[in-house]
């Protein structure tokens, strides 16, 4: 049974969609739960892609296409761990700021939270402010995500941080900021909860935000 689980982990590291698919099905008829296919599986294998990104031995494209073989597996396990009782990591929203049409790091932001088990609504690119704080009472999230890559628009931030203080729902959810021009400090400047450099970082500092 375990074997099963490390070749889905295997061909998802190695972008090999369809074989994903096929894996995941092969594990479901022999009886293996989605739950343990999904972690022990694909988040076992996206936890390794994130960390041989962050040591600089992968590079984007194929974090990328790793990302879209997880999906294949996902899209199998998705109707069934709605089913069952499986509890997602936590509740991600995430976007990129007003006037910011960049996403390819938010998608892969987002790619790699759905990988650690992370239910994510992702807002799509050129989010007003009063979307985020929208998406904030509508979807309940634990966690609100900004990513710009113009230093044009990453005073969007602090303008999101603002209407969600405005709205009154500031308190309810960590926001985590990113993106090229984005730094630490101005993080903290902002009122930012987190800084994350990178998408595996994202990751790492969600898990530990979700608590
Ligand atoms: Co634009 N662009 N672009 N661009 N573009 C940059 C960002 C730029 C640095 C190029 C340059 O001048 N050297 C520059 C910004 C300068 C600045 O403000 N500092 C720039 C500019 C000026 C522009 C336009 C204004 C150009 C023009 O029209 N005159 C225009 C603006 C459009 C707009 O947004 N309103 C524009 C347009 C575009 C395209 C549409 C052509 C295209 C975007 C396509 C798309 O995203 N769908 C594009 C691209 C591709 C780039 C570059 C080449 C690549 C960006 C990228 O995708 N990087 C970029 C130059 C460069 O970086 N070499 C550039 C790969 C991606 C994986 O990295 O997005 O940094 P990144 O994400 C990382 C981290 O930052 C982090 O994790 C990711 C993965 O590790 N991260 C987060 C990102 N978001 C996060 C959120 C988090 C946590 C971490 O938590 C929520």
């Amino acid at each position: 049974m375990a074997d099963i689980l490390q070749n889905i982990a295997s061909e998802v590291y190695d972008g090999e969609e369809q074989e994903v698919a096929l894996l995941v099905k092969q594990a479901l008829d022999q009886g293996m739960a989605p739950g343990e296919i999904l972690q022990g599986g694909l988040i076992a294998s996206m936890d390794q892609v994130g960390q041989d990104f962050k040591a600089g031995d992968l590079y984007v494209p194929e974090v990328l296409i790793a990302a879209r073989a997880m999906h294949a597996g996902m899209d199998v396990l998705r109707p069934l761990l709605a089913e069952s009782d499986t509890p997602s990591a936590a509740r991600y929203v995430i976007g990129t700021v007003k006037g910011d049409l960049h996403d390819i790091g938010k998608n892969l932001v987002r790619m790699m939270l759905e990988g650690a088990g992370f239910e994510t609504i992702d807002l799509g690119t050129d989010v007003e402010p009063q979307a985020f704080v929208d998406a904030v009472r509508e979807h309940q999230p634990s966690l609100l995500g900004m990513s710009a890559l113009l230093t044009t628009t990453m005073v969007q931030m602090k303008a999101t941080t603002e209407a969600l203080e405005e709205a009154g729902v500031r308190d309810s959810v960590k926001i985590m900021v990113g993106g090229a021009p984005v730094t630490q400090a101005y993080a903290q400047e902002i009122g930012a909860d987190a800084y994350a450099p990178d998408a595996a970082s994202a990751v790492d500092i969600a898990r530990d935000l979700a608590g």
